[in-house]
């Protein structure tokens, strides 16, 4: 195939007459699906192009309304994390831009490719036709240092001053989101900008290729397999690695051929193994006893491996460390003691893995035999015991019980309720081990983690998900702190402006657990415990969730009993299936 001729203009470039209608343009040239768009006076030349490109038949990114700027980054993040492709939102300047808030931070550790592409206040003072400023907004606007409120976690940032520096602008911030490890590129443009004519013979949307994650070195495979052909008890600890379908396949296959425990990270992270395999640890504790025992640690793309606090490393641990970024740059004093760090995408590592422990298997009789022993162990003793028992004594411990609402008890009804393709969200925050040891999955992507500690990812996060997988049912287990940080009123009411319906299941234990216990464990004989309380952390005057939830086109439910939360949830469900989002507030009673 003839190579493309990268310095010439997309041929088939339509007629456009403002820089804008070449921005719109270039965004779905380059494949961007939703552009999801806060407006405002900036971005009045972006909403034009956008109809007018639609009337004369020039495809655009769907556009989708967004009433809060972190709602549609959680919601993009999540697209991402489904599909891999970036998407746009729109900001308006510094004020859309601060609105992004914590989103920014959970793109970051998430490793999600995103595009913000905010307004930035008018450089002409003289006519209004031509964009420059027309209202005492746009001086108000000119603020010192706007990209600077995102400095600290965009992989990238970049203006666009001319109408020339266009496409590349935006071929490098589709190719540099979407590069591993992925992030957030940050592109503003002012409105006059916005308003220049093209410059259409600079309009190249092909030559930006993401590049190939790279494959593990061959020697340093090598080294891991001879490692782990010998091992008494070895580790794989992953907080990504099951992210795709592959990198879940990976971590399985390896897993019944090395026999070992597979641990998440601490930081969380999607489920990399089935919730029913014998060597799926999801107990944090047990996890931290299997790290202390472990004489071969692979950590596979986890940021935390393990908390230093709470385990004692055997002094003959070799410790490997297979990563897309294994300095972890973004991290100043990550410094878990590696032995060996492979630059490398985990997924296909783990492949890589597993084919080469596969040839001593072959190879070598002792070491099959060692292998399929510890095989055979681990099957026998699972590595999990049952969940704990939800309902009553002697009561099937599958089922939610009767009684006070558990956040066990919320599990097991959802195991009766959900099916095994449904894609789970979790943002419980002090329940989310109860979600990842009593919550049964069995598929590769159904149940997504919390990427990263700024709370109020989950509601947007459920309508990217719904956006990128219209087929599946999409749930999002959360705790009342979170779903209020999630921005409720804008997350339920852009869920019925976009189509895109959810559950929401929120534990609702009133207020913020998270924020309690640690004052209880800094101070065991203070004035907190001796409260029972910890000052700012309970909700006395939370709102009516299912009142919230009518007033914004969902249905609403509140359960108390533990053996009415199957009855709900089925409502609930039926309410999503038929197109209306739904609540099921969860009354819990913790500390
Ligand atoms: C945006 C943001 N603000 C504050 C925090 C600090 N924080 C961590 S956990 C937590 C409480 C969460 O409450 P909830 O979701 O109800 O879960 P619970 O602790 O009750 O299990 C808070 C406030 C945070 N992580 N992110
Ligand atoms: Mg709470």
């Amino acid at each position: 195939m003839e190579p493309p001729d990268l310095k010439t203009a997309d041929p088939k470039i339509p007629d456009l007459k403002t820089t804008a209608e070449h921005l719109v343009y270039l965004l779905a040239a380059h494949g961007v699906e939703y552009l999801f768009l806060n407006p405002g006076t900036d971005s009045a030349p972006v909403q034009e192009a956008v109809y007018a490109l639609q009337d004369a038949g020039v495809p655009t990114p769907t556009v989708l309304m967004s009433t809060f700027e972190s709602v549609s980054l959680a919601a993009a993040h999540a697209y991402w994390k489904l599909t891999g492709r970036p998407q746009a939102i729109f900001v308006h300047v510094d004020a859309g831009t601060q609105n992004l808030g914590a989103m920014v931070h959970n793109v970051m550790r998430d490793k999600a490719g995103v595009i913000v592409i905010a307004g930035k206040t008018p450089y002409g003072e003289e006519a209004d036709l031509s964009g420059g400023r027309s209202s005492p907004i746009h001086w108000q606007q000119d603020v010192p240092d706007q990209p600077g409120i995102v400095r600290g976690y965009a992989k990238w940032i970049q203006e666009i001053t001319r109408p020339e520096m266009l496409d590349r602008a935006i071929g490098r911030a589709v190719q540099v989101a979407a590069s591993a490890p992925a992030g957030l590129c940050y592109l503003m443009v002012s409105r006059d900008v916005l308003m220049d004519p093209p410059c259409l013979q600079a309009s190249r949307v092909s030559g930006y290729p993401v590049p190939v994650p790279p494959s593990a070195d061959p020697a340093a495979v090598a080294s891991i397999a001879a490692a782990l052909a010998v091992a008494e008890a070895p580790v794989l600890v992953t907080s990504r690695a099951g992210r795709t379908a592959e990198g879940f396949a990976a971590v399985e296959e390896l897993a019944d051929l090395a026999g070992l425990l597979v641990l998440r990270g601490f930081e969380g992270g999607p489920v990399s193994l089935s919730s029913r395999h014998p060597m799926s640890v999801r107990d944090p504790a047990r996890a931290s006893a299997a790290i202390s025992a472990a004489d071969v640690i692979l950590i596979v793309e986890s940021d935390v491996p393990w908390l230093p606090a709470r385990v004692r490393l055997r002094p003959d641990v070799r410790v490997f460390h297979v990563d897309p970024d294994p300095a972890k740059t973004t991290m100043p004093l990550w410094a878990f003691p590696v032995d060996v760090a492979v630059q490398a995408d985990g997924a296909a590592a783990l492949t890589a893995l597993a084919a080469e422990l596969g040839r001593h298997v072959d190879a070598e009789p002792t070491v099959a035999r060692r292998l399929a022993e510890r095989v055979e162990q681990l099957r026998a003793s699972a590595a999990d015991p049952q969940p704990e028992r939800p309902g009553p004594r002697g009561s099937d411990p599958r089922a939610p019980g009767a009684g006070p609402v558990t956040a066990t008890a919320v599990m097991a009804a959802l195991n009766e309720t959900i099916s095994a393709d449904d894609i789970v969200l979790e943002e419980a925050v002090t329940n989310s081990t109860v979600v990842y040891r009593a919550l049964e999955r069995t598929q590769p992507g159904t149940l997504i983690g919390d990427p990263a500690p700024g709370l109020g990812w989950s509601l947007g996060g459920a309508l990217g998900v719904k956006l990128a997988r219209p087929d599946r049912r999409v749930i999002t287990v959360v705790g009342d702190g979170a779903f209020l940080f999630g921005v409720p009123t804008s997350a339920l009411m852009m869920s019925a402006e976009w189509g895109t319906p959810f559950l929401a299941v929120i534990l609702n234990n009133s207020g913020y657990r998270a924020s309690r216990l640690p004052v209880y464990g800094l101070f065991p004989d203070g004035v907190s415990v001796r409260r029972k309380d910890a000052a700012g952390t309970r909700f006395t005057r939370a709102p009516d969730y299912p009142a919230l939830a009518a007033a914004c086109h969902a249905l609403g439910e509140r359960v108390e009993r533990a053996e009415d939360l199957v009855p709900a949830l089925r409502r609930a469900l039926a309410a999503v299936d038929g197109g209306t989002t739904a609540i099921v507030e969860c009354v819990i009673d913790q500390d």
